[in-house]
Parts: structure tokens; C-alpha cells; sequence
């Protein structure tokens, strides 16, 4: 049976199955005209950072164009893309949100 040990050895279908799954980056990009206390209330609102981590991130942001805002299964990389994108077109501010394999 392939879910059998055999003298220590853990056969390739259960590497398989405890493998973990990919994990996706949840990225912020810069803008010219979001305003910065929106962007901070994002990171706080839906990444749950505090208000200083939230102002650091997005000042890199800011400076340098995007920031990781966390890393996450892809189902919850998705969900919060489709929240922030969605928030903030509610708000009619063109941040945007992305994600990408870690
Ligand atoms: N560059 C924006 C401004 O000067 C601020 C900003 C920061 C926008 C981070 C988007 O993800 C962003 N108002």
C-alpha cells in the first residue's frame, strides 16, 4: 500500500500529500494619486498592521515603487487582492493590488 512505511522510507504519493502549498506575496504598488493616509488604512484594514508598520510600509511604498504587504495560500492571496482592489475602487482610488509566487 503506497501510504505503508518500509524500514524508515516515506514513499513519493505522501511527499506528495504533506508537501506544502505554494505561497503567493501580496503586493501594493505605487500610484500618483491614492493619498498615503488611505494607503496606510488599507494595510492596516485588511494586511493587520499596526499604525507605525503600516506608515513604513508605505513609505517604501512610496519610495520604491511596492512593498510586500504579506504571503499567503492562494486562496487568501486571492481573497485579499479582490478586497483591496475592491475597496479601493469603492473609494475611486486607482491603488493596486497583486500577487506573485514567493
Ligand atoms: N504616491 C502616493 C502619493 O504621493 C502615495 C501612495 C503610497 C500611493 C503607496 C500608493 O501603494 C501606494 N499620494
Amino acid at each position: 500500500h503506497p501510504n505503508h512505511h518500509h524500514q524508515g522510507e516515506v514513499h513519493t504519493e505522501d511527499k506528495q500529500a504533506l508537501k506544502p502549498p505554494p505561497m503567493y506575496k501580496v503586493v501594493l504598488h505605487n500610484d500618483d494619486y491614492t493619498p498615503m493616509d488611505f494607503v496606510v488604512e488599507v494595510l492596516i484594514k485588511f494586511f493587520r498592521m499596526d499604525q507605525e508598520r503600516a506608515t513604513d510600509t508605505m513609505l517604501t511604498i512610496h519610495y520604491k515603487g511596492r512593498a510586500v504587504c504579506g504571503i499567503y495560500s492562494a486562496e487568501i492571496a486571492e481573497t485579499k487582492v479582490a478586497q483591496v482592489n475592491h475597496y479601493s475602487r469603492e473609494h475611486q482610488h486607482p491603488l493596486l493590488c497583486g500577487m506573485e509566487l514567493a
